[in-house]
């Protein structure tokens, strides 16, 4: 099957190694290795992203902005096709994709330091402040709905009311905390409803292993692109927050292991904020810690409303995997809910700007 679709790029898999790569949940990767060259190849998940075409015509149509109005930046493309020159290949119904492998880079998968942080939020910064004027009602919503708070909780309520029974049974207590924060929810309909954040070109998937470092860690540029769209910072920061603040990973089962390391958070402010504070509005900046607490509290309600419907999106590599998962989420929010206030004064009192 590999073997077809890199024929198409004039690649002969005898001449080729291809190796599994990468940490994602939703789409599969591989490092593909020829004699000259090096390659990622990916194939989408066709059941997330209903319509992949559309996610080569978004980074298409970044991709020319980037070439016209800031062409030092670099924007990985995809490989064109021989047959077709469309960046993406339709193999039985899937969609995959060949990206060059950017010589003298490097990806991390824990972030364990704070200029790492510093680095990446640099980077989604920058990416979101280069594209400031970039239209963004002509990309495509490639999910839609996709971080709508609103959505994700009603989806929630409809999880426990026909989800598998006995897991909602045992979900009591997480069901409870989680309808007891319900304020977060409402927070984030007055934020959107009354237009105080503005609809800027977001990443909308900012983990550390999206941003492409060189070989010295500083960053390059930020790549798996698939859901970028029209959205909010808090998307951005917050998934930041999430998945920076911890030492742990979402996979961790020991709570204990998750804590919150200020100096992440410092760091994360003064990077993303170091790019977009012109860009920002006062009440955007004045919210910049309800971002953390609006994409954990929506990560803690997509993975039990997962484990509730029986691991059909995520998958489960245990029993029990998603709500483990939604458990440790739920253990993050509380404990970045004792630091809102230390944060919000640092962002507020512009100490980023010192740090
Ligand atoms: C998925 O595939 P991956 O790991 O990059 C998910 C994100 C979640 C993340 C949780 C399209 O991202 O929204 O935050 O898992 N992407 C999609 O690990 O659902
Ligand atoms: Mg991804």
């Amino acid at each position: 099957m590999l073997a077809t679709i890199l024929a198409q790029y004039g690649l002969a898999d005898t001449h080729c190694r291809v190796l599994p790569f990468g940490t994602g949940l939703i789409n599969r990767t591989w490092k593909v290795v020829d004699d000259t060259q090096e390659y990622i190849l990916q194939k989408i998940n066709g059941q997330v992203f209903s319509n992949p075409v559309h996610i080569s015509e978004n980074i298409g149509a970044l991709a020319d902005y980037f070439d016209a109005y800031h062409p030092g930046y670099l924007f990985v493309k995809p490989v064109k096709t021989l047959t077709t020159g469309a960046g993406y290949v339709l193999y039985e119904n899937d969609c995959y994709r060949l990206l060059p492998f950017v010589p003298a880079s490097q990806t991390y998968d824990t972030v364990s330091t704070p200029q790492l942080a510093f680095e990446a939020a640099q980077q989604f910064g920058r990416f979101t402040r280069l594209l400031r004027d970039f239209d963004t009602s002509s990309l495509h919503m490639t999910i839609r709905d996709f971080h709508n708070l609103t959505l994700r909780y009603k989806q929630l309520e409809q999880a426990i009311e026909q989800g598998n029974p006995q897991r909602i049974r045992q979900s009591r207590e997480l069901i409870d905390f989680l309808q007891s924060q319900h304020g977060i929810v409402k927070a984030y309909e007055t934020y959107t409803s009354q237009k105080l954040f503005k609809l800027r070109v977001t990443h909308h998937d900012t983990k550390i292993s999206n941003v492409l470092f060189n070989t010295e860690g500083k960053g390059l540029c930020v790549i798996d692109l698939d859901t970028v769209m029209p959205g909010y910072f808090i998307s951005d920061v917050g998934d930041m927050m999430r998945t920076y603040l911890s030492p742990a990973s979402e996979e961790e089962a020991d709570l204990e292991k998750i804590i919150i390391r200020d100096e992440f958070f410092y760091a994360i402010a003064s990077g993303y904020l170091g790019e977009m504070q012109d860009e920002m509005t006062t009440t955007e900046i004045d919210h910049f810690v309800f971002a953390g607490k609006y994409m954990i509290y929506m990560q803690a309600i997509r993975f039990l409303i997962d484990h509730l419907n029986n691991d059909v999106y995520y998958g489960a590599r245990y029993e029990g995997h998603n709500f483990n998962r939604a458990v440790n989420q739920v253990t993050l929010l509380q404990q970045l809910l004792l630091k809102e206030k230390l944060f919000s004064d640092f962002v507020i009192s512009k100490s980023y700007l010192q740090t």
